[in-house]
Formats: C-alpha cells, structure tokens, sequence
C-alpha cells in the first residue's frame, strides 16, 4: 500500500492537534469536601476540544448533560449509573451537568468551555431547587475567585 505525503502530513497534524487536548477528571462521590451527593470538583473551565471523564469513585452516579442547559449545537449525553465516560467538549459555552437519581438533592456540575464567563449562565427555571442553589453557589464562587 502507498501512502501519500499529503496524508502522512495530515495525520501529523491530527497528532498534533490531539496533543494538546487535555482529559480532566470528576469524580462522582456519596460525600466530598462540600456535602453528600457532589461532582468533585463541581466546577471546570476548559478549552474547546478537552474531554472530561467522569470517575465512578461512589456507585448509584452517572453524569448526563441537562435538557436546555448547554451551547446551541452541542450534543447532548447520558452516562448510565456507575459507568465512567469521558465527554469531549468542543463547542464552547456553559455546560450543566447532572446525576439523575441526585439531581433533587442538588448532584450537579458546571462546565465553561473556553471563553464565555460564568456570569453569562442561565441556569433553568424548571431545575429542583437544590439543583439550582447548587449552581447558584458554584456560580457566586467562581465569579468571586480571584
Ligand atoms: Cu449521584
């Protein structure tokens, strides 16, 4: 078989690009450092093109996306309980994240991917309202770090 050069440079470039891809990890836990039911850590900023992948560090957890709660064009995703999945993230904006059997007692996360600031979310009005502190608190935070 014969490979061209326009393919060898091609596939160069892929490696390259992939390279600077990085894969963060989240842990999914029955108790962390900010109470019971939490994505460790529960906030991420990340560039376009990283992938997150989620830990079943405690059983019963999963990581879904949340309806109405990520970027124009994005695909939605549904982990199943106890299984680790990595999500690549390429189209930038704000990402919820949600366990669903925890999602009432506020298990949920948030991904910025690249530039647009937390302060731009919207978090949904139909969310529970523990999903919602949750995200509220992750928000005041990241907007009051320095
Ligand atoms: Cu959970």
């Amino acid at each position: 078989m014969r490979i061209s050069a326009r393919f060898v440079l091609l596939a160069c470039i892929l490696a390259a690009t992939s390279a600077l891809a990085e894969t963060h990890q989240v842990k999914m836990l029955n108790r962390g450092e900010s109470g019971a039911m939490v994505y460790e850590p529960d906030f991420l900023a990340i560039a376009p093109g990283d992938s997150v992948k989620f830990i079943a560090t405690h059983p019963t957890h999963n990581a879904a996306s949340i309806p109405g709660f990520l970027p124009a064009g994005a695909e939605p995703f549904k982990g199943k309980i106890n299984e680790e999945i990595e999500v690549t993230f390429s189209e930038p904006g704000l990402y919820g994240i949600q366990c669903i059997p925890h999602l009432a007692m506020g298990m949920v996360m948030l991904i910025q991917v690249g530039e647009p600031s937390a302060s731009n979310v919207k978090i949904p009005a139909q969310l529970p309202a523990r999903a919602r502190q949750r995200f509220e608190q992750i928000v005041q935070r990241e907007l009051s770090a320095p």
